[in-house]
This record gives C-alpha cells, sequence and structure tokens, in this order.
C-alpha cells in the first residue's frame, strides 16, 4: 500500500480522514516530531478548531520550517480545513499568531447579521479556470461539506496573479476562498473526508498526483447554483432492546415501547440504517444513545463499535449524542471528564457529540451565578480542545401553555395551536432525562447559555411533535432562530417531504432532520431532496 504522512501536532479529530485515506487503498503514517518530516514523500496537514491553538501548538512543536521547506522542495503537499488557513498570513480568530505566510492574504469571521455562524454544511467549490479543466477533480456539479466561521474572502485575480488556481464558494453575500492549489501544493477549506463521493475523489485526485484532468459535466445537475445547500439530517435513535441488542429504535412523544407487548419499538440494525440513509444522500447521520442516562458511556463499548462501523463506510458528518457528561467510573473508581468520554467517541469516528441533559444543568448553573462561565463545564472543556463545530447541543422542549405572556418569568411565543383550555402562549420547558424530568428553564435561556459556553449548533427536538408526523413546531424553531447566530437543526414532527419544505420556506432554520418516518420507509432522504429540489430549494444529490 502506499503510504501517506499525516502530521500530528494536536490538530482536534481527524479521525475521519484516517478512514477515508485507507479506504482509498493507502495507509498512514504519522509525523511526530519535526525531523521526521523530510521522510514524508505525500504530506497531509490536517486541522479542525481553532486557528491560533493549532497554529501555537504547530509552531511550539518546531513544525513551521520544516513544512515550510516541504512545501518548497515540490513534494505534493495538502492541507485541510485549519490546514488550508495555515497557509496564510494570518486570522482574525486569533491576530497575534503568524501563519506560515506561505500564501497572501488573512481569514475575516464571516459576517453573522444576516446568516448563521459557524458556516455548517454543503457549499461550492467552483475553480476559476474556465474551461473543461477539472483542477484535482473539483467540479462545480458536486458540494462539498464545510464547517468553519473564518474564511479567507475572496477577491478576483489576487491569489491567481501569484499563479494559484481559486476554488470559491458563496455565503451569505460573502464569496470566500474554498481551495487553492499551485504546483504541487492543494488546500481545502471544505472537509473531502466528509464529502462523500465528491470529496473522495479530490482527495484521492491529491493521493495520485493527479492535478488537473478532463471536467466530467453530469448533464442531469445542469442547475447546481452556488451556496449553501439545504441541509438534511437523518437521525437514529439507538437502544439496548429487551434482549441487550443495540437496535434503531423511534418514540411517540419520546415513549418508545410497543403499544402492546411493551416491548422497545426494534426498527432495524444501526450500522446498516446508517449505511442506508448515506446512500440515499442524508447530508448527516446522527446516533442518539437514548438510555445513556442510565449506563455509563465507558462501558458502552457496543455504541462505540457502531460508531467505528459505521465512519469506515460513511463519509458525511456523524454525530453522537447520549451520555456527554463528567462520568464516575465505578471500575476505577474516579470520575471521568466529559471530554474524556467525547474523546473516546471522537477516537471512534465521531464528528460532532451531542449534549442535552448536562447541557441544561450547565446552563441553570450559568444563570444561576449571574451568568458567569467557569470553563469547566462540558461544552466549554470539549468546545476548547475540538471547536465549538464539535459540540453540538441537543435540545428536548415541551410546551407549558400560559394565559398570558405576564403570568410567567420565562420567554414565551404566541401559538396557534392552542393549550387544553384555549390558552393563546406558551413557553417552552427545558427537559432532561430523554423527557422524563422538566427544569424550570425556558428554551431560551438554554440556547443562548450554550452559545455562549461555545456550542456551535443547536439540535432543536420538540416533544410535543416527536413521532406525531405532524409536520415540525415552526413557532419553536422561529423564537430559538432568533435567539442565536450559531445554526439551529429543525427536529421531531416530519412525517413527509412537504413538512421539509415548509421549515424551509416558512422559517430561516439551517438544517432539518428525520427519524421516523425513514425508519419506517415511508420516504427516503433522496425522495425528501427530489421534492425539495422541484420547489426550488436547493439540495445536494447523492454521487456514485
Ligand atoms: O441527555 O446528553 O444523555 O442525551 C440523550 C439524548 O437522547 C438527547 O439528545 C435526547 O434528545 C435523546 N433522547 C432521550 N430519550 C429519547 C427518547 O426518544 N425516549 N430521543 C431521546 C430523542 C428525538 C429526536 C428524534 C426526533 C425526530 N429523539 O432525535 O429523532 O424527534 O423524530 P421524528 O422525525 O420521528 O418525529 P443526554
Amino acid at each position: 500500500m502506499p503510504t501517506v504522512h499525516l502530521l500530528d501536532y494536536a490538530a482536534g479529530n481527524v479521525r475521519s480522514l484516517v478512514n477515508a485515506i485507507e479506504k482509498l487503498g493507502w495507509q498512514v503514517e504519522w509525523i511526530k516530531s519535526p525531523d521526521e518530516v523530510a521522510k514524508a514523500e505525500t504530506l497531509i496537514l490536517p486541522g479542525v478548531g481553532h486557528f491560533g491553538h493549532c497554529l501555537t501548538q504547530f509552531a511550539k512543536a518546531g513544525y513551521v520550517e520544516p513544512v515550510k521547506q516541504h512545501i518548497r522542495s515540490g513534494k505534493p503537499f495538502m492541507g485541510i480545513c485549519v490546514g488550508i488557513q495555515a497557509l496564510f498570513e494570518g486570522s482574525a480568530e486569533n491576530s497575534s499568531v503568524p501563519g506560515l505566510g506561505v500564501i497572501k492574504g488573512r481569514l475575516e469571521r464571516f459576517r453573522d447579521d444576516e446568516k448563521s455562524v459557524p458556516h455548517i454544511g454543503w457549499n461550492s467549490a467552483n475553480t476559476s479556470l474556465r474551461g473543461e479543466e477539472s483542477v484535482y477533480g473539483m467540479s462545480p456539479d458536486s458540494k462539498y461539506y464545510y464547517v468553519h466561521s473564518y474564511a479567507v474572502p475572496y477577491r478576483e485575480g489576487e491569489l491567481e496573479k501569484d499563479g494559484w488556481t481559486v476554488a470559491t464558494a458563496k455565503y451569505g453575500s460573502e464569496q470566500f476562498v474554498g481551495a487553492v492549489a499551485r504546483d504541487n501544493v492543494l488546500a481545502t477549506q471544505f472537509h473531502p473526508e466528509k464529502s462523500g463521493a465528491a470529496g473522495l475523489r479530490v482527495l484521492r485526485a491529491f493521493l495520485e498526483g493527479k492535478q488537473s484532468q478532463p471536467l466530467t459535466k453530469d448533464p442531469s445537475s445542469a442547475s447546481t447554483k452556488e451556496g449553501l445547500t439545504r441541509r438534511i439530517i437523518a437521525c437514529l435513535d439507538v437502544r439496548a432492546n429487551d434482549q441487550g441488542d443495540l437496535v434503531v429504535t423511534k418514540g411517540d412523544q419520546y415513549d418508545v415501547r410497543e403499544k402492546s407487548g411493551n416491548a422497545v419499538r426494534n426498527l432495524g440494525k444501526p450500522v446498516e440504517k446508517a449505511q442506508q440513509y448515506y446512500e440515499q444522500g442524508a447530508d448527516e447521520v446522527t446516533f442518539l444513545n437514548i438510555t445513556s442516562f442510565r449506563d455509563t458511556p465507558l462501558k458502552d463499548m457496543p455504541m462505540l463499535e457502531v460508531l467505528r462501523q459505521t465512519a469506515a463506510t460513511t463519509f458525511v458528518p456523524l454525530t453522537i449524542g447520549g451520555g456527554i457528561r463528567d462520568t464516575f467510573d465505578p471500575e476505577t473508581q474516579r470520575t471521568v471528564p466529559a471530554l474524556e468520554v467525547a474523546t473516546l467517541y471522537f477516537k471512534s469516528g465521531a464528528d460532532k457529540v451531542s449534549i442535552g441533559s448536562d447541557a441544561v444543568t450547565a446552563a441553570e448553573q450559568y444563570h444561576a451565578s449571574s451568568r458567569t462561565l467557569t470553563g469547566k463545564t462540558a461544552i466549554e472543556t470539549i468546545s476548547e480542545a475540538y471547536g465549538a463545530q464539535a459540540v453540538v447541543v441537543s435540545v428536548d422542549p415541551k410546551r407549558v401553555y400560559v394565559s398570558t405572556p405576564d403570568s410567567t418569568i420565562h420567554n414565551t411565543v404566541e401559538t396557534s395551536m392552542l393549550g387544553p383550555k384555549g390558552e393563546k402562549h406558551c413557553w417552552y420547558a427545558c427537559t432532561i432525562k430523554g423527557g422524563r424530568e422538566t427544569r424550570d428553564l425556558d428554551v431560551i435561556q438554554l440556547v443562548t447559555a450554550v452559545e455562549v459556553m461555545g456550542a456551535g449548533e443547536i439540535l432543536l427536538n420538540c416533544i410535543d411533535k416527536d413521532g406525531t408526523n405532524s409536520g415540525f413546531d415552526l413557532e419553536l424553531i422561529r423564537s430559538v432562530k432568533a435567539a442565536v447566530k450559531i445554526p439551529v437543526i429543525a427536529s421531531s414532527g416530519a412525517g413527509n417531504a412537504g413538512h421539509f419544505a415548509e421549515v424551509f420556506e416558512k422559517t430561516n432554520v439551517d438544517a432539518a432532520l428525520g427519524a421516523g418516518m425513514f425508519h419506517r420507509g415511508e420516504w427516503t432522504v433522496k425522495q425528501v431532496k427530489e421534492e425539495l429540489g422541484k420547489k426550488g430549494l436547493m439540495v445536494r444529490r447523492f454521487e456514485e
């Protein structure tokens, strides 16, 4: 097997990249010290998370000169995500830490007045080369997975005059650098290892040194437009059934037992289902371990195995939730910090972790202490170590009806779905332990707190809507979207493609998630995307 060298400098969670490289038939060797750089023929600089943190580690370890020397020597070099950012002169994310300065320019933060930040999802990489040539397999027909808050603004001709070929993408009104290539160097802001077949094509072209190839145009995708696509997520609630096997299940308002017989509803095997949704074109797959509050996740080896197997064949982002919190391990008699629990999941192939109950407790403490950050919560420690993009907060709210907004201290919405006594207002109470315990904290108090703590995304469930197939709770979604800048994923209630269209047309939500309708085989992800496409909503098509 040919070998590619990856630079090991505490660059965050890079398991997915290793999986993708191995899938392409290459083996990975790690460079663990600066003097080993010289032995690399093909070198990849990965990196996720914070520019300042990554570049400081990189410089401290003594990699700056050896890596610059590798680039100058003409040997193949690829930078991914923070790996492209490192090539520029610096970033507004931490202006006191310099980049390598191989490319002129600096990263700026995306403006968040008109859109969510971070920029998460599938966007273009359109190369500036006209004609029929594809640079490292990048195609204007394809979409690639991005997750970042900072980017190099694209100014036509500026990088090109230094010989760079630039692939651009557009987020809102901002056009930015999605990838650059020159001679032996390719660098992408997007994650090829998480971009399905389109991304693997780019990675393969780099590994095989095929800079320029004829562009194969797909006549069916003549309408691929610039910009971020509507993100569709398939969610698998996973738990052990009464026989002890891990199964995909699905509740009605969080009750996962069959009405007759009381057995745990079994809708299939987690790894098979995840693979199936990947092949249908799901933009992400989320696993929620829904009984984690009972079992310590450290004992949760079957879930780790599910992740490992899924990550080896599913090249879109994987999120895992359930039990991400400080945990007492009875075997070693010590408290294992949430960061360590999350690390176990990241090492098994997760790209993001989703935090539920622990986020509620942390938000309660934050408000009770006059909004003081401790730096010690699961959200803060994981976000600090792996970046905000790796931390999703999963919210399980429940409606509490009130007759007037001033009859509660909580943030209310005026609702068209009246309460049992005809109430016209409600607030959304946060719950913990899979909806079993309701807290005196409203969803707006929660999401605003976790945004400050460093969460990168909100997974917004709704217990009243879960499993009802009656559509998303648009009132809840609108109120949460108005309260935070980070992306929000709508969840709970999807029963058909029309519900996905509705949530994208009537709210400015960033992504939408479905579970039951996919598990029961009523709709495929592909069919949902086709319906969205017919309504003019841009989606990523699945590529073989
Ligand atoms: O609290 O950090 O241990 O995390 C536990 C996680 O497990 C939370 O994210 C919580 O949402 C989830 N969870 C716990 N119990 C249940 C349950 O169903 N009994 N599932 C549960 C939550 C909600 C969605 C569902 C959508 C879409 N499931 O993920 O998939 O509502 O469903 P639909 O499209 O069929 O309507 P912690």
